[in-house]
């Protein structure tokens, strides 16, 4: 079985990072290990919420896991605790880069134009710092106008997501995806360059109209499953839209009620499965 590492928080209650990339890419056949960045009460959308900084944990975890002789056939970072974990992250890079994984950074820290409550300026450059060090990056136009400079827009032509694919590309990552790009009303849709081939990729699914947190998470764990799986960027970015889709619809459609802090993505499991042909 495959084994990858995931670097992110625990939010105990909030359906996005450690929560929702552990069940999912385990569910798809792959051996998920953790490094919690930290753990919060919940994510930091609800009011008040705790958090305890589990940085001083990373150096003692990962050494241990050299004595053992333990490897990963991936690294995925989501949600990172603080600027001064992104050094020590870069240093887990370098423990457990070899010369067939891959490094998958989520560059977790904005949305619709603003920052997280927990981020400034600072930390979005640094992220961009951990972005050169990976073999793709997965951001949102937010955080990708953090990273780049590029001024933030609502509306756009593809002529500015494709000038943001290039300045993401100077990054250093092979492929750089975008996602959330939709051209046309009631479309999104991830847009990738893979700067080796020079080639461009763009796969368009319907909008659901509801903003729910932790998206993004699910997005990149059915993502890093997928390619995980055998599967090549190009058709791990449909299922993982698909599925990130889905699972809004169904948490719109809970009869249980809707979820206001996150979507519906256990019941959605078997699909994924089928769409990985398992
Ligand atoms: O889903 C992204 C995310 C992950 N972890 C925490 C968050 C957020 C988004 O706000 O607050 C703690």
């Amino acid at each position: 079985m495959k084994r990858i590492l995931t670097i992110q928080d625990i939010s105990c209650v909030g359906k996005c990072s450690i929560t929702v990339a552990l069940p999912i890419i385990s569910a798809m056949g792959i051996e998920t290990a953790i490094i919690p960045t930290a753990v919060l009460s919940t994510h930091t959308m609800f009011q008040n919420f705790t958090v305890k900084d589990l940085e001083d944990q990373i150096v003692p975890i990962t050494n241990h896991w050299i004595e053992q002789k333990i490897d990963f056939k991936a690294i995925y970072t989501g949600y990172l605790a603080t600027a001064d974990q992104i050094d020590v992250i870069k240093d887990v890079f370098k423990k457990f880069k070899t010369d067939d994984n891959l490094i998958i950074v989520d560059p977790v820290m904005a949305d619709n134009g603003k920052l997280y409550p927990a981020f400034d300026e600072a930390f979005a450059a640094k992220m961009a710092t951990l972005c050169s060090e990976a073999d793709i990056i997965l951001p949102n136009i937010t955080e990708a106008s953090f990273m780049t400079g590029m001024e933030y827009k609502e509306e756009y032509d593809e002529a500015y997501i494709k000038e943001m694919l290039q300045k993401l590309s100077k990054l250093g990552a092979k492929i750089s995806v975008l996602t959330g790009v939709g051209f046309k009303p009631g479309k999104t849709g991830a847009y990738a360059y893979d700067s080796e081939k020079e080639e461009y990729f763009y796969y368009e699914n319907d909008r659901i109209d509801a903003s729910f947190h932790g998206t993004g998470d699910i997005f990149a764990s059915a993502f890093t499953g997928a390619m995980m799986n055998g599967l090549s960027y190009k058709e791990a970015l449909p299922i993982a839209a698909d599925y990130t889709a889905r699972c809004i619809q169904r948490n719109l459609d809970d009869p249980d009620g809707v979820c206001f802090y996150g979507v519906n993505f256990e019941q959605e499991l078997p699909y994924l499965l089928k769409r990985i042909g398992k």
